[in-house]
């Protein structure tokens, strides 16, 4: 009961301080009336404790006098069981409410290809285990009323039984199997979707966290991202790019994640210091930057954030990209606004991002005495020339 209110609280205190900070940014009063409503939650529990003791008290004296005065007492047994029938109609009104309340705050459709296969599992899942939930409690709890203690009736030993117990075992094992191939199942067709097969994703886009930030490196007119190397990381080069490799001359550094839709996306995922978590809701997209173990998901985005503005007529709607673990005290700046584009935007975006060789990285390299770079400059030039 109290992990419940401290939830509902802290739900409570998320929306107020949304609400508030937009209105005035007043923090000291924030936390002044989180605290009130801290104090006013823990006393509502301290009263309710009082009064179940109480009303317990004066039932046991009651008790005592009637059989003083040679008269049946309680009959606890009644009581026990009328108190688990209110705990099982109590749990259910709480289980409608928190649907009512808190359902409506549940993501919208996904905005991705896999996302409604994902979706269909979450609620194929949620489906069963809440079907199951209902059943048994409605069962546990009415037996316990229905059964309880009688002076007529005595107790039946009844210490086992195969039939039921080969029930028990096999119907949730049969669940459980169908769930985790049906998930596994999913996964693999996530995972395989793009370019596991050898089919290249259509984008190639590098995504790297560090303490507090998101790095985006786009590949440039050869489609191809150039080697990284931690080792060269410095003040020009944060993401430690190796321009022994002539694909790195030409990638792009950009600041927001933006995407063509309905073509596949590969992003290649990077952490520098400690785990952070690249998490896209409306996608369904989440999954862990590990330092020293890049990992990757490939997706393709269905709605472009125009579309999803007018359907959801939310004219400032935006697709965020977050960090998704506590990653230290500046982790509440790593979110991206994410911008899904036809793809003609997409190219007039891409053709006016920086190089992510600076003017100052160059000088850094020396890459003017490259043979490397002045062959790629004089392709550039030739190509441009045709
Ligand atoms: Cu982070």
């Amino acid at each position: 009961m109290f992990l419940l209110l401290g939830t509902n609280l802290v739900m409570a205190q998320a929306a107020s301080s949304n609400a508030t900070a937009t209105d005035s940014g007043d923090t000291s009063a924030q936390t002044a009336g989180m605290w009130a409503s801290v104090g006013y939650y823990t006393l509502l529990f301290l009263i309710v404790c009082v009064v179940v003791a109480v009303v317990g008290k004066i039932l046991k004296v009651y008790d005592l006098t009637l059989q003083m005065q040679g008269k049946k007492g309680i009959n606890w047994n009644n009581v026990m069981a009328t108190g688990f029938l209110i705990f099982l109609v109590a749990g259910i009104i709480g289980v409608y409410y928190s649907f009512s309340e808190q359902g409506s705050m549940i993501l919208g459709p996904a905005s991705s290809v896999h996302g409604k296969t994902l979706d269909t599992m979450f609620w194929i899942t949620f489906g069963i285990t809440f079907v199951v939930f209902l059943g048994t409690q409605v069962l546990l709890f009415t037996f316990l009323f229905k059964y309880k203690g009688s002076d007529k009736r005595k107790a039946y030993y009844y210490p086992h039984n195969n039939t039921i117990e080969k029930i028990w075992t096999v119907a949730p094992a049969i669940v459980l199997t169908i769930l985790v191939v049906f998930g596994f199942l999913t996964w693999r067709k996530i995972t395989n979707t793009v370019d596991a097969k050898g089919e290249v994703a259509s984008l190639n886009v590098d995504v790297t966290g560090h303490q507090f930030a998101w790095e985006l490196r786009y590949p440039g007119k050869d489609g191809k991202l150039g080697k990284k190397t931690v080792k060269l990381v410095s003040g020009t080069n944060k993401l430690g790019i190796n321009y022994e490799d002539k694909n790195s001359f030409d990638d792009l550094a950009a600041d927001t994640l933006v995407l063509p839709v309905n073509k596949s996306v590969r992003l290649n995922i990077i952490a520098q210091d400690v785990i952070h978590s690249v998490y896209m809701p409306n996608f369904r997209v989440q999954i862990n930057a590990v330092p020293g173990l890049p990992t990757y998901f490939k997706f393709t985005p269905t709605k472009t954030t125009a579309q999803m503005r007018s359907d959801l007529d939310q004219p400032d709607f935006n697709y965020h990209f977050y960090c998704n673990k506590i990653c230290g005290g500046g982790h509440y700046n790593m979110q991206k606004i994410v911008l899904v584009v036809s793809q003609a935007e997409y190219q007039n975006w891409l053709a006016n991002q920086k190089p992510y060789l600076s003017d100052q990285l160059k000088k850094e390299l020396k890459l003017a005495e490259n043979p490397l770079y002045k062959q790629y400059q004089l392709q550039n030039s030739l190509a441009s020339n045709n």
